[in-house]
């Protein structure tokens, strides 16, 4: 492994969260920001979670391109020590002030990327983080994104403010949240999960367990 990966691993593997500076450069954040918003176009969506469209992948290949075989593979195969296994490519966007995701942590295992397609800072409703809480499951396992939970003077906050092309790389079980955008200027993430099947454990217990979980699941997160 090369310096910069071990430096990056020990960061990752202490804090949950490790963010790299102009990951990906302008003419791929162009792309990524076009091809989202046409995948999404004519999206109605009026829940809790209208911000939030998973299944990129479905809806365009390239996006399944980048999910499987984009640059930041290789960096979370590096910090894993195995290779990730891909769940879903997201676009996260934030046009209402309302538009909150609460402190939540997102499945047990893998890895999950972050890049940004606008400024995003704390008044637009950037990513905010509780660097260590991976390692305190136990302790932030009750959190659920469509509850409220104040944790904003939380000694361990680490606010996630990116230019585009900037990639924060966390744990699922690192806790994160995103408040309202105060001043709505765009303020657009494209994510990857890396969180193989979070209902491997369901199938194998049966059918009709594992569906009455994804819609339980569905139904509390709606993200
Ligand atoms: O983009 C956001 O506001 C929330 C992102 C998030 O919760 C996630 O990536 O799991």
């Amino acid at each position: 492994m090369s310096q910069k990966n071990a430096a990056l691993k020990a960061d990752f593997d202490r804090d949950g969260v490790v963010i790299i500076r102009d990951f990906v450069g302008p003419e791929a954040v162009r792309q990524i920001r076009t091809r989202a918003e046409q995948a999404t176009e004519g999206d109605t969506r009026e829940d809790q979670f209208s911000n939030v469209t998973k299944g990129l992948e479905k809806r365009d290949s390239y996006f399944g391109e980048l999910l499987n075989n984009g640059p930041q593979v290789p960096i979370l195969e590096a910090l894993l020590g195995k290779k990730p296994e891909p769940t879903t490519a997201s676009f996260f966007t934030k046009n209402e002030n309302a538009q909150e995701v609460h402190p939540h942590s997102d499945a047990l295992e893998g890895v999950v990327t972050w890049i940004a397609l606008d400024e995003v800072n704390e008044r637009n409703g950037c990513l905010q983080f509780l660097k260590g809480s991976h390692k305190r499951r136990e302790e932030f396992k009750h959190l659920r994104a469509h509850v409220p939970t104040d944790l904003s003077g939380h000694p361990d906050l680490f606010e996630a403010a990116m230019s585009p092309g900037d990639i924060v790389i966390f744990r699922p079980t690192t806790v994160h949240w995103s408040g309202p955008n105060h001043d709505r200027s765009p303020r657009r993430g494209f994510n990857c999960f890396y969180v193989g099947d979070p209902f491997k454990g369901w199938k194998k217990k049966g059918q009709k367990d594992w569906h009455a979980a994804k819609k339980a699941k569905h139904a509390a997160m709606a993200k």
